[in-house]
């Protein structure tokens, strides 16, 4: 765990360091407008978002507390309420649908999420319907292995409901503890594409009724606004029940899970921190505000006594 939050706090130390240098521990009656408009700008520039932002803002600027304090506390109060502590075992099978945007980290998380149900000592099927390239499902594949779970494919260019079905209806009757579809990466404004999708979810549906229980959509960490119209279209589409942020060790800046949080309120599932199997850790809204946002570390502690 130690390993994972480390990650987490590499990748967001450009925003952390934004954040910590502007945000200061003083009370706010020593800061000034042109001080608050500060705080603000660095908010938005680490992609929390307008709506957030204001918020954070206004509640910060009444709060009794610190200002760092305070606006730790408004972020973690909207962020504890989309940790979801990994209810979705419940189902059994799990019939889980991965969604997204081309290249946002679906098919490695699925790898991860196969290998950490596995070490849970579960059974995993997983079902290849990204059938545009025969590349994709060969990286599905070598992922499947390498978590010890089991794979339904067909051939490039087979219709990617019939595969979700295929694999739905096996993992049935074979009594699988968890069945996983990995879908294509689509932009969210390809209708064509967008209503293939809303068929795989259907025929899931018909393969068995009451599935997929959950669908994730994988969202890149470092998107930035963008990822607001992605979740919006996708939810229409495929009924997105979490999310997935992924990539958080890298350049991300973090506040895109604000973001999306004041806008959807969806559950924030797992987040992805690097790109092997063990990289994924459920989402902890304190780890993660403490990564984005930390307390005054001892050095300004003692400053501000002084
Ligand atoms: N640093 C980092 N890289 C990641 C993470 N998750 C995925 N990646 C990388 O992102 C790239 C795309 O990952 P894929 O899993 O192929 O993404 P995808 O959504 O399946 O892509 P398509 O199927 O083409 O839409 C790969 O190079 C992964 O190694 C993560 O959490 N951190
Ligand atoms: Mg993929």
């Amino acid at each position: 765990m130690a390993g994972f939050f480390s990650r987490l706090k590499k990748g967001l130390s450009r925003s952390r360091e934004g954040l910590s240098q502007l945000i200061p521990g003083r009370a706010r009656q020593q800061l000034s407008d042109a001080d608050w408009q500060d705080i603000e700008d660095a908010l938005i520039m680490a992609d929390c978002g307008a709506n957030m932002v204001e918020e954070l803002i206004s509640k910060a600027r009444r709060s009794r507390k610190p200002v760092r304090e305070a606006l730790q506390e408004g972020m973690l109060a909207r962020l504890k309420a989309v940790q979801s502590d990994n209810a979705e075992t419940a189902h059994q099978p799990l019939v889980l649908l991965v969604i997204g945007v081309n290249g946002t980290g679906k098919t490695t998380t699925i790898g991860k999420l196969a290998t950490m149900y596995r070490q849970q000592g579960k059974r995993v099927l997983v079902g290849a319907a990204d059938t545009f390239r025969a590349a994709a499902v060969d990286q599905l594949a070598a992922w499947v292995e390498r978590a010890g779970a089991d794979m339904v494919r067909q051939h490039e260019g087979a219709d990617p409901a019939s595969v979700a079905f295929d694999t739905v209806t096996r993992g049935y009757a074979r009594a699988y503890d968890v069945i996983i579809v990995d879908t294509a990466g689509r932009v969210q404004s390809d209708h064509g594409l967008m209503n293939e999708l809303a068929k795989v979810y259907r025929v899931i549906g018909k393969a068995h009724e009451g599935a997929p229980h959950e669908i994730w959509q994988v969202v890149d960490g470092g998107t930035g606004q963008n990822a607001v119209a992605q979740v919006e279209r996708f939810r229409e589409v495929a009924h997105t029940t979490g999310l997935i942020v992924t990539k958080l060790d890298g350049t991300a800046k973090g506040g895109v899970l604000l973001q999306l949080t004041e806008r959807f309120g969806l559950p924030i599932r797992y987040i992805g921190v690097g790109e092997t199997l063990e990289d994924l850790m459920p989402f902890d809204a304190q780890a993660f505000v403490e990564s984005l946002l930390p307390a005054l570390d001892d050095e300004e502690a003692n400053n501000k006594k002084n």
